[in-house]
């Protein structure tokens, strides 16, 4: 049987992909980002609006084990020795708690702790691969590349957060790979919703630069169609 997809209503145009060879990578949704306590609120930021996106992310992630479509998970962190931290990254902006500080989740950012790990909403299920990543891009210095080759994906599908960062720098990462990239519009958000909507404006741009953009509702109906 083929696993050709098409979702006509994908922006900018419809989007034709082998479903037989489709993960969907779901970024960063950690309790560090969007719990009270962690290292999102500690650059500055309201992290409740991010909280709204959980349940289209779980309709995604629910749609693609259903559909037998791989479900990879990222997690931004670091080693507890911090041997993986760049000065430059620990001491950017003026945050009031910084990577491996003690805070109410545990040492903010760090590998084991808390705060780091997936919301329990979203928890990965067993044999679900996740990425544990020093840098915004899932890509750099990780085994992602390795993983992706392993199973046969050609195209990803993309969730969490925040859009214009972690998400848009590791879509910008595997679209260069030569992967075909899908953003789940309503199931990413950032702290800044004009920072969302000029990520997805400039993603979609130019013919699909970087790749194109669907709904939940649209993605999950074509995996299943
Ligand atoms: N995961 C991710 O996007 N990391 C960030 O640091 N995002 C911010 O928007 N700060």
């Amino acid at each position: 049987m083929s696993g050709m997809r098409v979702i006509e209503a994908a922006q900018p145009f419809p989007f034709a992909f082998d479903k037989a060879r489709t993960a969907v990578i779901v970024i960063d949704m950690q309790r560090d980002f969007v719990e009270q306590g962690g290292f999102g609120e500690t650059l500055g930021n309201d992290v409740t609006r991010l909280q709204a996106i959980i349940p289209a992310v779980a309709a995604l992630i629910g749609g693609a084990r259903k559909a037998g479509v791989p479900v990879i998970h990222t997690r931004e962190c670091h080693r507890p020795d911090l041997s993986d931290l760049p000065p430059a990254k620990r001491d950017r902006g003026n945050p009031s708690l910084r990577i491996g500080d003690h805070g109410p989740m545990g040492r903010i950012l760090i590998a084991g702790e808390p705060g780091a790990d997936i919301v329990p909403a979203l928890y990965p299920v067993p044999g679900e691969l996740v990425i544990d990543k020093p840098g915004k891009g899932a890509f750099y210095a990780t085994d992602l590349s390795a993983h992706l080759e392993r199973l046969g994906v050609t195209t990803l599908i993309f969730a969490g957060v925040t859009t214009e960062v972690c998400v848009q720098t590791t879509m910008r990462e595997a679209n260069d790979r030569g992967f075909l990239c899908l953003l789940a519009e309503d199931a990413t958000d950032s702290y800044f919703p004009e920072f969302k909507a000029a990520a997805i404006a400039m993603i979609r741009a130019q013919g699909a630069i970087v790749g194109w953009t669907a709904t939940t509702a649209e993605i999950v109906e074509a995996l299943h169609g």
